[in-house]
């Protein structure tokens, strides 16, 4: 698969732990994009083909994923990226589309990696093969202190957190720590932003950044 800065669209991708602000901001940010006369595909992971959403829902949702090892989860979660990558984010790159996806496989490095403690080295090889060098050109990490994040879940879940909504507090700071460790590896790629600012002020620096990358 071509390398996609050889493709005329831009791929930007949303990290950060649960309820940090991701979709709020894709949806200002792809209406930005818009009125700006870009075309736009917003998607997300788990999800965003029809063979993802099914797999999403075995990962958060139903029964047969309780108990399930994080060997289990990783090929899970990276078997529905290796169909988006193919199905949806390469087609829209080439047609010179902004892709703008809800998670990406940094989600894996961090969750399954840095908090599940699966080996860096197997995470970032079976990364590797699912996304076959489609790279986004930039990263969003929306950073939001664990207390916060979890917080705004139980807010929107009303009592009915989903199956790694239900993990510890301990396990959600790891994944804050991972995306903090993560974006001072990758500085070019990776952007990290204050979640707990108003959602108004936060889609601003978003935009500033992505007009100086669309130039
Ligand atoms: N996962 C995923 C892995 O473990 N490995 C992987 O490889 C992948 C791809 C996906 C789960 O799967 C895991 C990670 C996740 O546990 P999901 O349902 O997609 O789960 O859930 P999340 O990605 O966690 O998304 P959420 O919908 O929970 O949160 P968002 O999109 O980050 O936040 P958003 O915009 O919905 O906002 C949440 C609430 O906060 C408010 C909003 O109004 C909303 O009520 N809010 C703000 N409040 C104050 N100030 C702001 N700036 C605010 N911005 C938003």
């Amino acid at each position: 698969m071509p390398h996609p800065t050889l493709f005329a669209g831009k791929f930007i991708s949303f990290e950060g732990s649960e309820g940090s602000g991701k979709s709020t901001q894709i949806s200002r940010l792809a209406q930005h994009l818009k009125d700006a006369g870009r075309e736009v595909v917003a998607t997300r992971e788990p999800g965003g083909t029809a063979l993802g959403e099914r797999i999403r829902d075995i990962l958060l949702h139903k029964d047969e994923g309780d108990g399930m090892s994080a060997e289990s989860e990783l090929l899970l979660f990276t078997a529905a990226r290796a169909q988006l990558v193919r199905s949806v984010i390469t087609p829209a790159l080439a047609r010179g589309t902004v892709v703008l996806s809800d998670r990406y496989l940094d989600s894996s490095t961090v969750y399954q990696g840095a908090a599940r403690n699966l080996d860096p080295k197997a995470v970032a090889a079976v990364n590797a093969f699912a996304v076959g060098g489609v790279m986004p050109h930039l990263t969003v990490i929306l950073d939001v202190p664990t207390e916060i994040s979890l917080a705004r879940v139980r807010a929107r879940t009303a009592g009915q957190p989903d199956r790694i909504e239900r993990e510890t507090a301990a396990f959600f700071q790891k994944v804050r720590d991972g995306y903090l460790a993560l974006a001072k590896t990758e500085p070019l790629r990776v952007i990290v932003f204050d979640g707990t600012q108003p959602a108004d002020d936060i889609d601003q620096k978003i935009w500033t950044e992505v007009q100086k990358r669309l130039a």
